[in-house]
């Protein structure tokens, strides 16, 4: 018998990522997305696995549809990575993102504690959670939550409702406290994607410049291929828990700049960039910089992907997307 799992996010960055990987090793995978007349199987399509996943309708602020999906599918392990993902919309936006990422966990969790109790259940948290709590320092599960953001907010919720339903059940339920984590299927509006589809356009002559927030904010960037190996472990182990996941390196938004034009030979890149406070935020996480040291003890966990190897394929990766536009 295959083993089964249920991936909400299927068609965001780690959701195709994930599906892959466990498609790899024999599982069904079933994939949440909304209703669309015309939906974007762009990242699915991407890794050609579209007509590998099994898909289901249901909204993560639609309680009933969660219900009859968990209740239909039973999946032996469900992974919730959908959310209203973009921190610096957050603000603007906060009653769906509170919707969405604290509220839709609640139900999904009501849905699996009712119809597929032994279902192992891991949450998409995230280094957001920590705001700035250890400005110069590493960050790992034992330090303070301070988040700074309706995002950040929303996900602590979502964090502790998920230890709540462990605690109080006996559910095997894990939060992954993620740091930012990049691949070619980034959506455009985060930094990192945002950089290197300017430096392409750039490079191909499709754009004059590249207008950001600030260049001194600092994260720990890895690759999501790596990281949604970790996602699969935290399921596999014999007793639920949390952990963060993080390359151990950070950089700045300048140093993620100044890799990607050097990818494409530019080294007067301060001639292509400008700041639109535009793209400012009204309260900013300065400085991210994760300890995974109980993931890499107890799951045997590593990022195998350096900092310049995630600049230098993403740049290539728009670089090869961008071509046919070139007359
Ligand atoms: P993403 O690319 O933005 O994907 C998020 C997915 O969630 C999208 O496919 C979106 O669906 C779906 N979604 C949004 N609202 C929904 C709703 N109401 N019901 C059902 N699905 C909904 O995000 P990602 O980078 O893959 O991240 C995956 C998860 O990890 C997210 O929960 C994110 O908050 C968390 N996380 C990410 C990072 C990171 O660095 N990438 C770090 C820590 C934590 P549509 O395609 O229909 O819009
Ligand atoms: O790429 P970002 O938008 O990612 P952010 O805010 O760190 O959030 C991502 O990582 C979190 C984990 O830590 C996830 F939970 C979350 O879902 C998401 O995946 O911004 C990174 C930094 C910020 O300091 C931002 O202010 O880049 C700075 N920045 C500067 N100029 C910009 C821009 N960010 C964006 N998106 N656009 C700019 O023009």
């Amino acid at each position: 018998m295959k083993k089964t799992a249920l991936i909400t996010g299927i068609l965001g960055q780690d959701g195709p990522y994930l599906a892959q990987f466990l498609l790899e090793k024999g599982y069904k995978v079933y994939g949440l997305m909304r209703r669309y007349s015309n939906p974007n199987y762009g990242n699915l399509e991407y890794l050609g696995i579209t007509k590998d996943i099994d898909f289901v309708e249901g909204d993560l602020t639609d309680e009933s549809s969660l219900y009859t999906i968990i209740k239909n599918v039973r999946p032996q392990e469900v992974y919730n990575l959908g959310a209203q993902s973009f921190v610096g919309q957050s603000w603007e936006i906060s009653k769906l993102t509170t919707e969405v990422n604290a509220l839709g966990v609640l139900y999904l969790l009501n849905a699996i504690k009712q119809f597929s109790p032994t279902s192992k259940f891991y949450q998409a948290s995230t280094s957001e959670i920590f705001g700035n709590s250890n400005v110069d320092g590493f960050l790992d599960e034992n330090s303070p939550f301070k988040p700074r953001s309706p995002y950040g907010i929303a996900k602590l919720y979502a964090y502790w409702m998920t230890i709540n339903f462990r605690e109080s059940y006996g559910m095997f339920t894990c939060n992954g406290i993620l740091f930012n984590h990049e691949s070619p299927l980034r959506g455009i509006q985060f930094v990192t994607r945002k950089i290197t589809d300017a430096v392409a356009r750039i490079k191909l002559g499709l754009q004059d410049k590249l207008y950001l927030g600030t260049l001194d904010t600092k994260r720990d960037w890895g690759f999501a291929g790596d990281y949604v190996e970790a996602m699969y472990l935290m399921l596999q182990q014999e007793n639920p828990d949390d952990y963060v996941v993080a390359s151990g390196s950070t950089h700045s938004v300048r140093d993620f700049v100044d890799a990607a034009f050097n990818v494409v030979g530019i080294s007067d890149w301060e001639n292509y960039v400008a700041i639109d406070p535009q793209h400012k935020r009204p309260a900013e996480v300065f400085h991210l910089q994760g300890n995974a040291k109980k993931a890499e003890e107890t799951l045997n966990w590593k990022p195998r992907v350096t900092f310049e190897e995630l600049v230098t394929m993403m740049v290539e990766a728009d670089l090869k997307r961008l071509q046919p536009q070139v007359k």
